[in-house]
């Protein structure tokens, strides 16, 4: 299958965490590989402990069907405005800054019309590393001077986007601890005040989450999620983790649906979630006691 390959070689990390624990074959055994795979206790028990009532040979297909159930549905972008706007948050260094990059270069490679806005004024040089994807990407860039009005920043991107009749606004914010009130309240009035312009809420607002930080993320979602409308969830650095199950039980626990997967710092290192071809990817070379495989 085209998309299993970059699943897999992203997985690898995990695959190799859950992988080394042996033979499955009981609550125990299942409860020890899905935590491994750094899917949280509470949901890694309770899955165990419902696989674990099955006959042997018929828990490798529950433990599938049980993942899928938490990976949900594909999430597709709406692209139908024009422009349509996308919001790209989450903590320092999880990969916002990345992830608007690598859309751009997606997007305009797909011949649409892409414009960047940095909204993100704070760090030094963080206007620029987004011009550095704007330029590989053939994208317009808008920004201010550091320490601007982050809002300001966004509400002359939006300008911009329309005037050029753009296909797409993708406004890459800072990274911010989920933790600090003032942060957040800055994050909130980047989507009132693109949402007052557009007369219509913004189309995605992206959480992007660290594939490596495991079970954090989880709570780094919640937070996210109880302040802003986050639309989609997109997990970076799979290929640098061995925690690719915690982004299940962020969804799982968010109930926001998996957008993208990253998979590398290249530009082109940025997949669509695919539910069946990631769950695969989690189980492959997982055997079983009494289920035909051999470990
Ligand atoms: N291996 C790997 N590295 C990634 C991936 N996505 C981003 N990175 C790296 O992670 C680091 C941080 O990425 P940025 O895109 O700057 O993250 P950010 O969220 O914009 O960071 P701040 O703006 O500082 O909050 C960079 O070194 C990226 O190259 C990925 O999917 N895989
Ligand atoms: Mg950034």
């Amino acid at each position: 299958m085209a998309t299993w390959e970059p699943f897999r070689r992203a997985l690898r990390r995990t695959r190799e965490a859950v992988t080394g624990g042996g033979r499955r074959g009981s609550a125990a055994s299942w409860e020890e590989f899905l935590l491994a795979a750094d899917l949280g206790y509470s949901l890694s028990s309770a899955i165990a402990e419902r696989v674990g009532r099955l006959k042997p040979a018929a828990q490798a297909q529950a433990v599938r069907r049980e993942l899928l159930a938490l990976a949900g549905q594909a999430h597709l972008l709406a692209f139908d405005q024009t422009p349509s706007v996308v919001v790209v948050v989450g903590v320092n260094g999880s990969g916002k800054t990345s992830t608007a990059g690598k859309l751009a270069g997606r997007w305009s490679g797909e011949g649409r019309q892409v414009v960047l806005a940095a909204a993100d004024t704070y760090r030094a040089a963080a206007s620029e590393q987004l011009g550095v994807w704007a330029k590989l990407a053939g994208a317009d860039l808008v920004a201010q001077r550091p320490g601007a009005d982050p809002a300001a920043v966004a509400f002359d991107g939006l300008a911009r986007a329309q005037a050029r009749r753009a296909d797409l606004l993708l406004v890459d914010t800072a990274g911010r601890l989920h933790t600090r009130q003032p942060l957040m309240d800055e994050l909130e009035k980047v989507v009132r005040v693109l949402g007052r312009s557009l007369g219509r809420p913004v189309d995605e607002v992206l959480l992007v989450l660290d594939g490596t930080m495991g079970q954090n993320a989880v709570a780094q979602a919640r937070e996210f999620c109880l302040r802003l409308p986050v639309s989609a969830l997109v997990v970076t650095k799979l290929d640098a983790s061995a925690r690719g199950g915690a982004v299940l039980a962020a969804r799982h626990e968010v109930e926001r649906p998996i957008a993208m997967v990253g998979t590398g710092e290249g530009r082109d290192d940025l997949i669509d979630f695919v539910p069946e071809a990631y769950v695969d990817a989690l189980l492959d070379g997982v055997t079983l006691d009494g289920g035909g495989g051999t470990a």
